[in-house]
């Protein structure tokens, strides 16, 4: 992955050498550059802000050094420009493990009072443009908030954690807060490590992880375990899955492929109808990379769909409408969704659906998907594809 900062304050990103990112550049794994904002201007005095239109205190930065600087670093060529600002979409797990998936990160670090608009207008013409921020606190500048994502995002990388493992256990990757973590002495100024984890009962020690992490959440983040929030009757709102929604997403499948299995006469072929709740959290969780959507109704979870990225295909799934709530456009809502969400790198879409489920078929021959007998398809199944436009 290659990544571009810019910045009137380059040395911010010195750290950039150090620990983590200094690793990945080692193994090749980014490609850093940090490129010093005032190069782009042509001024003796190198000035790159004025104070703003409409009055105000405190300055606002010019918007022709920008402009420079992208036809520099050609931003045309499919790169994702991240501008870190406090009015921008929450920094997430999930938003990290998007960006990971991109080939060139460049990032806008502003000062002052903030980036004149029309150098995010002009960059959404030129390349895809996130604006982001991560948390609700106001910094002096876009570097720190910069190099919070870089590290959320690099650590992702394919080959750069040691044991890809042990991504799947941390905080936010499960929906849960992490359990709480000792190791030796035993005892430390009459404070003891709990007994169940010397113990070597590895399920025991499992349970009591779980408990402790799922207390943590309940106490301080039980906004993690609401589900996701409710929209009024006619106000399908298609948001993010979340952990709290595992119960409910298991209930709908369950019946969605009753349905499905009736209509193709085969119910052991069908991995949703033997799924637990476990593994219905674990396809939440993320390690899949599974991007999982939900719509509610009066609090009621009336809908899903998900989509994960394989090679440049979107493999979209899991899509599922109440059965007292079908054949009212929601089933076209959601395969809509999914593949909006659906990130830069992916240039087809591709799913599948039972051969015999005439209305699923006609839904997405509608939507412009077209059967591919001559790919694999589960069995009783037909997989269709469609280009991305
Ligand atoms: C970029 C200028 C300072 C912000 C007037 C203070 C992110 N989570 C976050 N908090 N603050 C930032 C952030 C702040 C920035 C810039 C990011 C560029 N400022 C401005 C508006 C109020 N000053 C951030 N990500």
């Amino acid at each position: 992955m290659r990544l571009d900062y810019l910045t009137i304050f380059p040395d911010y990103f010195a750290p950039l050498a150090l620990s983590l990112p200094g690793k990945a550049r080692d193994r090749g794994l980014i490609d850093v550059h940090v490129h010093d904002l005032r190069s782009w201007t042509t001024d003796r005095h190198h000035t790159v802000d004025d104070t703003p239109y409409g009055g105000g205190a405190g300055m606002v930065m010019k918007p022709e050094p920008w402009g420079a600087a992208f036809d520099e670093l050609e931003v045309d060529g499919g790169c994702t420009i991240v501008v870190t600002t406090p009015s921008g979409e929450p920094f997430s797990q999930a938003l990290a493990r998007d960006l990971a998936t991109r080939e060139r990160l460049v990032f806008a670090c502003g000062r002052y009072e903030g980036i004149d608009q029309r150098v995010l207008d002009h960059a959404a013409g030129r390349a895809e443009v996130r604006e982001v921020s991560i948390g609700d606190y106001v910094l002096n500048g876009g570097e720190v908030a910069a190099l919070a994502i870089t590290e959320a995002v690099v650590r992702l990388l394919p080959g750069f954690m040691g044991n890809a493992e042990s991504l799947t256990e941390e905080s936010h990757e499960d929906g849960l807060l992490e359990y709480p973590v000792y190791t030796k002495p035993a005892s430390w100024r009459d404070l003891d490590v709990p007994d169940v984890l010397l113990s070597g009962d590895h399920a025991r020690i499992a349970r009591w992880r779980h408990d402790q992490a799922e207390r943590r959440t309940t106490q301080r983040r039980p906004d993690l375990l609401r589900p996701s929030s409710a929209a009024g009757p006619g106000e399908w709102e298609v948001v993010p899955a979340t952990r709290g929604d595992a119960g409910e997403l298991l209930t709908l499948q369950r019946a969605c492929w009753l349905q499905e299995a009736v209509a193709n006469e085969s119910v052991t072929g069908i991995p949703a109808l033997h799924e637990s709740l476990d593994d219905v959290v674990a396809g939440l969780a993320g390690p899949d990379g599974w991007t999982t959507v939900v719509v509610r109704s009066h609090g009621r979870l009336v809908g899903a769909a998900r989509g994960r990225l394989d090679g440049d295909v979107w493999d979209i799934g899991r899509i599922m409408v109440a059965p007292d709530l079908q054949g009212r456009g929601l089933g076209r809502l959601l395969l809509e969704h999914v593949q909006a969400i659906a990130p830069p790198a992916a240039t087809s879409y591709a799913l599948f659906t039972g051969e015999r489920s005439v209305d699923n078929l006609r839904m997405y021959k509608k939507a412009g998907f077209r059967r591919r007998p001559d790919l694999p398809s589960p069995p009783l199944a037909v997989v269709l594809t469609k280009p991305r436009r």
